[in-house]
């Protein structure tokens, strides 16, 4: 393999693209093959090495390299590069120096091409094309400068030769820089103290202002919509066994569906088009950089807070996707998500409860709770000397603000929406369909008075020992366990506020749901997810007796 230059037109190759975060990899392959790999503005988005083809040419798609790291994205990274000969190189134009000195050891050798992307970023730039030139003299491969998400048909021949006839990587030899540098410009959010606060805002506001929405919507359609399903019901729970409460009952489809359509199906839609909008914008990469000071004492970083809020959305992509989280701090972050990432299940379906119980002023105390304990949480779990490591864990460089893409942001909710139709319609279905079987069995009855002595610690009437239950078996359990879908009221006779904030936090935070808990035993480990679960049960348990009684001894006084 000594040659520089070496033809390989006609046979079947597979190139290997590596490159750092968020450099335009994902974009390269998706422009090229004309399939949508998954591009966002935000660091970490690829977490698997996915493949795609044109032609004869195969492309590996991979996680980003960052040095220093031990993320297994990284390592699946590195593991794919020692096992393919051919290697795409991607370096941004905005910073060719910085990524080679980061790169350029670990290609040295290989066969490949390089792609420089966001050629558009430097296009007004005057010493650019001398840069590409040295660039060029220096790397021993084709070097190719482009936008990488508008490749024009010159682009796309030129990079399809260099494909066929590809060099061999020399960028160690000439260490002369080629003194091209265009970073992002400083925006608002680095400002000390400015900067945070509107980040939290922009994290937050915007979710909450469309979900609070949504709800009242969804509040105003609730009695129309149950009105007319009440003949309906009428018949179906007068079918005989069974069949009447798996379709009608407390519990049934038909009884719970106005809940699942009407609350949770807007507020899944909403999570994900806002985060589609912050993620292809690269919004929430400056977001990240500027809260990351404020998690240290935690245990986690910026970084892992992106997945945090991703949760907000479905805890089970999110745990996925912390991959390419350091792994001293994948652990808090993952625990962190199981905690206090309230997913577009439990959200809807805690709201829809304190509307029935006529207690809507309770969501902001019940956010403001579960962002206070899971913080206290991770301070209590998170060992001592992660947390020292995460402070070390270096966010360098920032990305683009860019204005996001519709095509983007509607690839991603559609993607979003598809799942909810395809993965959590089912599931909610046969939530229903068990807690009605078991109702009907008298099971549900059992079961719930059997826990009327754990209830009553926490204050609790025993009839809310079912929104418990369901509830760790997936969020929208804690609607169906509470929520009289025919009256859109409570089932259980929960006296006041304080019990009605006890019993959606403790069903909200007591165990993660099922596919939650699954998902992190399959990327962790068994014994990581069922420690974590017991952490999380203690936790959560201690947190409500404290809601339960603190707040009970507060409504005593006033
Ligand atoms: N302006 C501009 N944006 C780009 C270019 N290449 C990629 N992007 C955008 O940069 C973001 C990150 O790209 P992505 O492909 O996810 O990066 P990856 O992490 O390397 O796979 C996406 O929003 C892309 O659309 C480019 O050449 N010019
Ligand atoms: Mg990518």
């Amino acid at each position: 393999m000594g040659r520089a230059e070496r033809s390989i037109e006609n046979i079947e190759r597979t190139y290997v693209v590596v490159g750092r975060e968020s450099v335009g990899k994902s974009q390269l392959i998706a422009s090229l093959t004309g399939k949508s790999a998954s591009s966002s503005n935000f660091r970490g988005t690829t977490v698997s090495v996915d493949k795609y083809t044109l032609g004869d040419t195969t492309f590996l798609d991979t996680p980003g390299i960052m040095r220093d790291s031990d993320s297994l994205t990284v390592r699946m990274t590195l593991r794919e590069l020692k096992e393919n000969e051919l290697v795409i190189l991607v370096v941004q134009a905005t910073s060719i120096d910085e990524d080679l000195e980061e790169l350029s050891s670990l290609v040295e050798g290989k066969i490949g091409v390089m792609i420089v992307t966001f050629r558009d970023k430097v296009s007004g730039i005057s010493n650019a094309e001398a840069a590409f030139g040295k660039l060029k003299a220096k790397a021993g491969v084709p070097v190719i400068p482009v936008n990488a998400r508008n490749l024009s048909g010159a682009d796309k021949s030129a990079i399809e030769d260099a494909l066929s006839s590809p060099g061999m990587f020399t960028l160690r030899g000439g260490n002369e820089r080629t003194g091209l540098e265009a970073p992002p410009q400083k925006s608002i959010f680095e400002i000390p103290g400015l900067g945070q606060v509107l980040s939290l805002l922009i994290l937050f506001l915007p979710a909450w202002l469309a979900v609070q929405n949504a709800n009242r919507l969804a509040d105003s359609f609730y009695g129309p919509l149950a009105s007319a399903l009440a003949p309906l019901l009428e018949t179906v729970n007068a079918l005989p066994g069974p069949l009447g409460a798996v379709l009608g009952g407390d519990y049934g489809l038909l009884a719970m569906s106005p809940f699942l359509f009407l609350y949770a199906a807007p507020t899944v839609i909403i999570f994900s088009v806002i985060l589609a909008v912050y993620k292809s914008s690269g919004l929430i990469d400056r977001l990240t950089v500027s809260l990351h000071p404020l998690l240290l004492p935690f245990g986690i970083s910026g970084r892992d807070l992106v997945r945090v809020i991703m949760g907000f959305g479905c805890n089970v992509p999110a745990v996925i996707n912390s991959r390419s989280c350091s792994s001293c701090s994948r652990g808090a972050c993952i625990s962190a998500i199981s905690f206090g990432s309230a997913c577009s299940y439990q959200l809807p379906a805690t709201l829809a409860v304190f509307s029935a119980a006529g207690m809507a002023y309770l969501a902001p105390y019940y956010l403001v709770l579960l962002a206070a304990t899971t913080l206290i949480y991770l301070r209590i779990t998170v060992p001592r000397e992660a947390r020292l490591k995460t402070n070390r864990l270096k966010l360098t460089g920032r990305v683009f603000l860019q204005w996001p893409r519709p095509k983007d942001i509607w690839r991603e909710s559609w993607y979003v929406i598809k799942q909810f139709f395809v993965l959590a319609l089912p599931v909610f279905f046969l939530i229903c369909i068990a807690a009605a079987l078991m109702e009907w069995s008298g099971l549900l009855g059992f079961l719930s008075e059997a826990l009327a002595p754990v209830m009553s610690l926490f204050h609790l009437p025993w009839q809310a020992a079912p929104a418990l239950i369901l509830g760790s078996i997936r969020k929208d359990g804690i609607a169906i366990g509470l929520l009289n879908g025919e009256t859109d009221s409570l089932k259980a006779p929960l006296g006041g506020p304080v019990e009605v904030l006890t019993v959606v936090y403790l069903a909200g935070v007591l165990l993660p749901c099922l596919v939650t808990s699954l998902t992190v035993a399959r990327e962790m480990s068994p014994r990581f997810a069922l420690g974590m679960m017991a952490k999380q049960a203690a936790a959560a348990s201690c947190f409500a007796l404290l809601i339960a009684w603190g707040g009970y001894g507060i409504m005593k006084l006033i």
